[in-house]
């Protein structure tokens, strides 16, 4: 059956793209062709098989995506606006692949890029950016989720290098990474540590089964007596601010993309409303339908505003980390209940892998819960409310 025409005002209802520049919608453009040709037609198998297409790396990288936001050696130098652009169409293909890019350019790349030594980004960066080489992000512990100071991952220095021992969880891409950036506690506060996945002692285990964000790897990650030369260590931070740099980076992506999932599951569920018949009628013409698709598109546009905003504001230098809490927090929490509601329209269809609301749904709980939980971005907005810290 061909597709219903969808009308200029529900895909962009209050005209938001006049608000991008030509050179972002261009970008905006190129990206969701990408996702179109060589995401969407693959995304339900990758998602079934637990599959992470190891193999489309090289043209993320080719088309700049990688690291995109870093300037320099190979990446592309892009604005905080084009980046958020990009993760919302990567997430409207899938959340996986969109965390993919985000822990390589935001978490693993940008931590070289910001702390480490020129030798160190020579080595790295250039081959990452391409999509030749994988990179991962290792702060999470098994014991230490939102409250990283718990870490026990330790480095010691060893004659003239360091040793690591520990175990990170929930690392992204980390059994298929060449670098991991390990976050450890030292004599010296935190320091991050480029460690290459073929060090002896350096195991990473895919946590399987999952039922979120199955196109994508989350690893355990062994550190048994990780040797590594004293050049290893990232040299330009101290302490948790380095980590929560690089996460500000990744969270403020996360605003785009839920708001690219909750684009793809809206625009699914439209589609479908308006060529499935029901009582004589194609189902968008009952009163229920619409309030559904109008509060959609409410929270689809006000989520778009923020993120564009928030990026706006980062590409002046002026935003501050409670400003990305409220968009992650906002952003994730709609895109989830838009999903959500988006496979009420499809009825019992909507649970099958041919639509994309439920796996959609399924990928944003991963996204909810990772760069940090609804409830770390409450408080973190309380803190900046109030003046009074309260996670504890
Ligand atoms: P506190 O311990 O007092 O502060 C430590 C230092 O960090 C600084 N800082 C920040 N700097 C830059 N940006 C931020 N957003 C920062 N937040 C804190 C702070 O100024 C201090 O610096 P210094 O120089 O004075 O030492 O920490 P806090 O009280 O500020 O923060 C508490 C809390 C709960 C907000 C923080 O611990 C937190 O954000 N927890 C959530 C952690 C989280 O998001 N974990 C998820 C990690 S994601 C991951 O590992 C894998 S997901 C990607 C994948 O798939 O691999």
């Amino acid at each position: 059956m061909p597709e219903p025409d969808i009308t200029a005002r529900a895909r962009d209802y209050l005209d938001l793209d006049g608000l991008l520049t030509a050179e972002e919608r261009a970008l905006r453009d190129q990206v969701r062709a990408f996702v179109d040709a060589r995401i969407r037609p693959n995304i339900a198998r990758w998602y079934e098989d637990a599959h992470f297409p190891r193999e489309i790396v090289p043209e993320m990288g080719a088309l700049g995506l990688l690291g995109m936001h870093l300037t320099g050696y190979g990446c592309a130098g892009r604005s905080a606006v084009e980046y958020g652009l990009a993760a919302l169409e990567l997430e409207a293909g899938d959340s996986g692949l969109r965390t993919f890019v985000s822990v390589q350019g935001s978490l693993a790349m940008s931590a070289i890029h910001k702390f480490g030594t020129e030798e160190q980004k020579r080595t790295w960066l250039p081959g990452m950016a391409a999509g030749d080489l994988i990179g991962c992000f290792g702060l999470t512990e098994p014991d230490a989720g939102s409250d990283p100071a718990g870490m026990t991952t330790t480095g010691r220095r060893d004659g003239d290098g360091w040793v690591l021992d520990g175990a990170k969880r929930w690392i992204g891409l980390a059994s298929v990474a060449d670098v991991a950036v390990i976050w450890a506690r030292t004599d010296e506060g935190v320091r991050g540590f480029v460690v290459p996945t073929d060090a002896a002692g350096f195991t990473a285990t895919a946590i399987e089964p999952k039922l979120s964000m199955r196109a994508s790897i989350q690893c355990d990650i062994a550190l048994d007596g990780v040797r590594l030369p004293a050049d290893a260590v990232l040299p330009a931070v101290q302490g948790l601010r380095g980590p929560f740099t690089c996460l500000n980076e990744a969270r403020y992506g996360i605003m785009w993309g839920a708001m690219g999932a909750a684009r793809d599951a809206y625009e699914t569920a439209l589609a479908y409303a308006l060529r499935r018949r029901q009582f004589g009628e194609p189902i968008a013409a009952f009163q229920l339908t619409q309030q559904k698709l109008v509060d959609m598109v409410l929270e689809i546009q006000k989520g778009l505003l923020v993120a564009l905003h928030t990026g706006r504001l980062k590409d002046a230098g002026a935003l501050a980390p409670e400003q990305i809490s409220f968009g992650k927090l906002n952003n994730v929490r709609e895109a989830i209940a838009i999903c959500r509601e988006a496979r009420t329209i499809l009825g019992g269809n909507g649970v099958t892998l041919e639509h994309s609301p439920a796996r959609h749904a399924n990928n944003l709980e991963g996204v909810r819960t990772y760069e940090g939980t609804d409830e770390i971005h409450t408080l973190i907005m309380g803190r900046a409310v109030t003046g009074i810290p309260a996670f504890a």
